[in-house]
């Protein structure tokens, strides 16, 4: 049986593709509207997106190589801000 913590991960993996899509030429990934979708729906209570200028900053700060795509390792960056955000707070 598995874990909290492998259903965990394996709920993240499958949320991300859930929102995302194939783009030719490169990973699976969320474009802006993706992301905002996957945020409002799954993230809503810890992150708030309440203007266009607030999707813009979290594109920034998680799209890592600034393509305008979150790939998954991104994705999981971001999530592992928030999971720190948790633990200690800030
Ligand atoms: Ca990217």
């Amino acid at each position: 049986m598995a874990s909290d913590l492998e259903k965990c991960l394996e709920t993240i993996v499958k949320t991300f593709y859930k929102y995302s899509s194939d783009s030719p030429g490169r990973a699976p990934g969320l474009n802006r509207k993706q992301l905002h979708d996957l945020i409002a729906n799954e993230l809503r209570h810890l992150i708030r997106i309440e203007s266009p200028q607030d999707l813009a900053v979290m594109m920034l700060e998680w799209d890592k190589d600034k393509d305008q795509h979150i790939n998954l390792s991104e994705f999981l960056g971001g999530l592992s801000d928030l999971a720190c955000m948790i633990a200690y707070g800030s």
